[in-house]
């Protein structure tokens, strides 16, 4: 595959980097927190998203590599985003989540900048929780015992089975954005949509979870969110996800 050698050479290149998007208070629009988002800067095909070649990344064995290029920026940023105590979050693949002393590295991390673990989160998709149950239940019960959350990454995508709720140490549900764009869909014949979120977030309440809604692009789905208990979200109605200038930036003006 020609993307394979690009990526390896992208890899000795540097070309991988962090963006980070904000995790609000959906009413007031407070920042909780950053998820950082990897980018491929290329140097003919411009910018470039995960889902250009996340795919061939994972397949290849890359995605180690390019995983530890982009964390690696993540932790060394963090100090900055995490000042008032915001925490960062970061996306680690099945494949990844597997290697042995993946939980070792990531505190060795943390202690190196100098970033408390309640600072950082990990996002972990549900179809990560099917792949290898425990050999990743063992790293993540270990993460989470210094004190970092896992968030289940695009929650009901069709893998979810409410038993890994309890199985696995997850503190935080996020709410795949295809949920959102369906929930203002004609409101008055649709009642799934809003029902789906009421659900959810009864769900995490009882749990002591927390949700966070991805994809929150319009104000209407916000106030919609609100009037059904939901409380977090990330989206373009807030911000998309920008490089650690600019947040920098931003946090002193
Ligand atoms: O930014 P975009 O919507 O294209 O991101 C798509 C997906 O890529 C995200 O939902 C996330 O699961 C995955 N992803 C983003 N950043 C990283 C990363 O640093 N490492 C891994 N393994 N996956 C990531
Ligand atoms: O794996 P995850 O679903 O967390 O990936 C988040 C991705 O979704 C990011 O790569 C980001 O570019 C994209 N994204 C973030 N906010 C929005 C949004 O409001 N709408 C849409 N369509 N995509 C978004
Ligand atoms: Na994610
Ligand atoms: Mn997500």
């Amino acid at each position: 595959l020609e993307i394979e050698g690009d990526l390896r050479r992208a890899l000795t290149r540097n070309e991988f980097e962090p963006f980070f998007q904000p995790i609000v208070r959906l009413d007031d629009g407070e920042v909780l927190g950053y998820e950082a988002l990897m980018r491929w800067r290329h140097p003919e095909r411009g910018l470039l998203l995960p889902g250009a070649f996340l795919t061939v990344a994972e397949e290849s064995g890359c995605i180690e590599a390019i995983d530890w290029q982009i964390f690696e920026q993540v932790f060394a940023d963090a100090p900055k985003l995490t000042r008032n105590g915001a925490f960062v979050s970061i996306n680690v693949s099945g494949r990844h989540l597997r290697v042995k002393d993946i939980d070792r590295r990531l505190l060795e991390q943390l202690d190196m900048h100098r970033v408390a673990p309640q600072n950082l989160r990990i996002e972990v998709t549900e179809r990560t929780l099917l792949e290898n149950p425990e050999q990743i239940k063992l790293t993540l019960d270990r993460l989470r015992g210094h004190g970092i959350a896992v968030a289940l990454d695009d929650f009901g995508t069709g893998y979810s089975s409410l038993s890994y709720l309890h199985q696995y140490p997850i503190g935080v549900l996020k709410i795949d954005r295809s949920f959102t764009a369906r929930i203002e869909s004609d409101e008055s014949s649709d009642t799934q949509g809003p029902a789906i979120f009421r659900a959810i977030q009864a769900l995490a309440d009882s749990m002591q979870m927390q949700v966070i809604v991805e994809g929150v692009e319009t104000e209407k789905q916000r106030d919609l969110l609100l009037q059904l208990g939901c409380r977090f979200g990330q989206g373009f109605l807030y911000s998309g996800a920008e490089p650690i200038d600019y947040w920098v930036a931003a946090d002193a003006s």
